[in-house]
């Protein structure tokens, strides 16, 4: 075999070693199943072989099967020819030697081998459920004879990824060896020692562990019960409980023919589609293509944050969750203890839902150094001000930023929509300024938003990318402007829920038209849940700016009556002490009825498409407009942000990829219609039009100038 082929045979001392070299995971793409088969099978007819060893080369084992492959014409496999079953008949012992990843396709090919040995800081796992699909060759009807039922199918409906230790725990892996080992010459020595171990161990045979779903017969029907809120408008999810149903009930090979047939459902799903989509968007975000890829990024070991408040403190646990040791800046004592507490009670608030040890708490909590002066923060590598959003106060903290901190380091602002340059030109480096926009709850959401001033720096953006991903964040390039790319998108979402709520829509009708499109929450509900007060006040602020500003009587209205929200028991909605459902308030309805009355404002019913297309429509045209701007890369980045920031659903793709699925000229001829009945905001975008007239879906729209 050829030294650059994607697999490659040798025969060390008897011991033939399988190395897969697809970079950069290895994945099973066209060549490398051919591969890994024409080698076992080499192995098994050449005497001198006594066992072999399957490895990856680089950094991973195998990621699974090539995901760019699926929705695309393949032959059907011949029965018996594919890897698993190639493996399952080898007369002699395969060691699987894991680094890095095995996932879907590689877990099942380690799965179908006869053992299984790993680093300490492998992963493994079945996350087919993540892009729409179930595990196709064999997972669902070995992982439940290896592991049992209920954790096999915990594995593979959440789709996580499971550390190597927890995986010796469960079963899967038979041997861990020390990180610092040589894990190629630790596999080939389980090779030679198990080599004349006769019968070989073939996981296909068990069934001992199937007994268990005997002794829980209810197993399969309370996962569908736990799953039923998260699952909804999914396939996916249930097809993977019906596949490890089948295991329990069906002979190995019947099961495997009632996975391949529930696989071959799902391949093509609108489901399956969109989440492939989502799932190439979000490697795509990280592609700048104004920044060369090899710019270098500057060192950053150490990081401080200014300001202790909700935000400051969220992004101070994003920080320690990933090692990061963090100062924390407060100008007060009694500021800096109240968010300590905040900090520490939302760790206790984990701790209690069995989400976070204690020990991992005390090892963050150890990591958020509390200070109280600019100069503890002074030889820091990165700074993040997180204070009022009030542009005095901004600029006076980037001044002193600029006075203490040790030149090279960054100074990223967190501001949600203050225009960059204020910041930097409070300063004597722009070019160490820009956004790194969090948001709320900082240490949950996933969406880091990177903002660039006039002034930024090639390498203070492309380092502040790295940034995010470097604390679990999914980090998307923004340009500067009001509201820069995410929150300025869903602006208008904003605004026409409030206006349909004059018109005569209630809240519980627009919650649970979202709701069921597949929010976790409904928009209402959301703002009752940060607090209406913020929203006022940024409204009041806005007014002040800019007098035409639209107003929201009916909001303003709730907080001037002390409404504001899960905080006061009462908002949108009214709430049960202790309890965050929300409940439809009568009063909130005569409310609504009384100003609109008041305002002149005739209302009218809405159907639940028309609330829907409302809000997302909206959207949709003020993105084209942020990309005729060139305020973002691309129409994919712009639904990272809306899945990660916005909690759209993600087996929808997002925003630009929901709406293509209807069709941009649909979308267009909607919004010229309502901007015909409802005046300037819904003129549409020129590049909308362009596109409708063109019939080029949104996906391929290009930004109408660089950023
Ligand atoms: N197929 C094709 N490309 C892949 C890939 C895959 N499975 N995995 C990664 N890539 C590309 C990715 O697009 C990116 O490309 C580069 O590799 C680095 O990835 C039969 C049916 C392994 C945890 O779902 O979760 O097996 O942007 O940036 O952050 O039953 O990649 O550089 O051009 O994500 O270090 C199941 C998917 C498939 C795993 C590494 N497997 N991959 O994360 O790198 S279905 C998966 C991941 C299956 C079987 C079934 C992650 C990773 P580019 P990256 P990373």
């Amino acid at each position: 075999m050829a030294e650059d082929a994607l697999v490659r045979f040798e025969n060390l001392g008897g011991i033939g070693v399988i190395t897969i070299d697809n970079p950069p995971v290895n994945a099973l793409s066209p060549g490398v199943p051919e591969g890994i088969v024409e080698a076992v099978e080499r192995g098994n007819a050449d005497p001198t072989i006594k066992a072999m060893v399957l490895i990856g080369a680089g950094r991973s084992f195998i990621a699974g099967a090539d995901i760019r492959q699926f929705g695309t014409r393949r032959p059907p496999p011949v029965p018996g020819t594919r890897t698993h079953e190639v493996l399952d008949a080898s007369a002699k012992p395969v060691v699987a030697a894991i680094h890095g990843y095995a996932l879907g396709g590689g877990l099942e090919i380690a799965l179908a081998s006869h053992y299984r040995v790993a680093v300490p800081s492998a992963k493994v796992g079945l996350p087919e459920v993540l892009i729409g699909i179930l595990p196709g060759s064999g997972g669902t009807q070995r992982l439940p004879r290896l592991i049992g039922p209920k954790a096999a199918m915990e594995m593979i409906v959440s789709g996580r990824h499971v550390p190597a230790e927890e995986a010796k725990g469960l079963g899967i892996i038979d041997e861990l060896v020390a990180e610092s080992a040589d894990l190629r010459q630790a596999a080939i020595a389980m090779a030679r020692c198990v080599a004349d171990t006769r019968p070989l161990p073939r996981i296909r045979d068990r069934d001992d562990r199937l007994a268990d779903s005997k002794t829980e017969p209810g197993l399969f029907d309370a996962m569908r019960k736990s799953i039923a809120r998260r699952a909804r408008n999914q396939k996916a999810p249930y097809h993977c409980i019906a596949a490890v149903e089948a295991a329990c009930s069906m002979p190995f090979d019947e099961g495997t023919q009632r996975e391949r047939e529930l696989f071959d459902e799902l391949e093509n799903s609108a489901e399956a589609r969109a989440l492939r989509y989502a799932f190439f968007a979000e490697r795509e975000v990280a592609k700048l293509p104004d920044i060369p890829r090899e710019t270098p990024l500057r060192p950053i070991e150490t990081a401080a944050i200014v300001g202790a408040g909700t935000m400051g403190g969220g992004i101070a646990m994003s920080f320690a969750e990933f090692g990061f040791p963090v100062k924390l800046l407060e100008v007060s004592q009694e500021a800096l203890d109240r968010g300590l507490q905040r900090i520490r009670s939302n760790y206790e608030t984990s701790v209690r839902r069995g989400s976070l040890t204690e020990a991992e708490m005390e090892r963050r909590l150890k990591l958020i150094e509390p200070v109280r002066s600019f100069d503890d923060i002074a030889r820091c590598d990165v700074v993040v001000e997180a204070v009022f959003e009030r542009i005095p106060v901004k600029e006076e903290v980037f001044k002193k930023l600029d006075e203490v901190m040790k030149p090279g380091a960054l100074l990223y602002t967190n501001t949600s929509g203050i225009d960059i340059d204020i910041m930097a030109n409070a300063t004597k480096r722009p070019q160490d300024v820009a956004g790194t926009h969090f948001f709320a709850p900082a240490n949950v959401m996933k969406l880091f938003e990177v903002v660039k001033g006039t002034k930024s720096a090639p390498d203070t953006l492309a380092t502040g990318m790295a940034l995010g991903r470097k604390i679990g964040k999914i980090s998307a390039m923004a340009g500067n402007g009001d509201g820069f790319v995410a929150n300025r998108s869903r602006g208008p979402f904003g605004i026409e829920m409030n206006i349909m709520i004059e018109e005569g829509a209630l809240p519980e009708q627009v919650d649970k038209v979202m709701v069921d499109f597949g929010y976790p929450i409904g928009p209402f509900a959301t703002a009752d849940l940060s607090g209406l007060d913020i929203g006022y006040d940024s409204r009041q602020r806005r007014t002040a700016e800019n007098p035409n500003y639209r107003k929201m009587p009916i909001a303003d209205l709730l907080v001037e009556s002390g409404r504001l929200g899960q905080k006061t028991g009462a908002g949108w909605f009214r709430y049960e002490k202790g309890d965050r459902t929300p409940h439809p308030d009568p009063k909130v309805a005569r409310m609504i009825k009384e100003k609109a009355k008041e305002l002149g404002i005739e209302q009218r019913s809405f159907s639940d498409e028309e609330i829907l297309h409302r809000l997302l429509f909206a959207s949709v045209n003020e993105a084209c407009k942020i990309l005729e701007e060139g305020k973002a890369y691309r129409a994919s980045d712009i639904d990272v942000m809306w899945l990660n920031g916005f909690g759209f659903p993600r087996y929808r793709g997002g925003l630009m990829y929901w709406a293509d699925g209807i069709g941009v000229p649909e979308v267009y001829r909607q919004i010229a219609a309502w901007h015909q009945r409802y005046g300037e905001r819904w003129a549409p975008a020129l590049l909308l039009r362009q596109l409708a007239e063109t019939g080029t879906p949104l996906r391929e729209a290009k930004p109408g100038r660089a950023m």
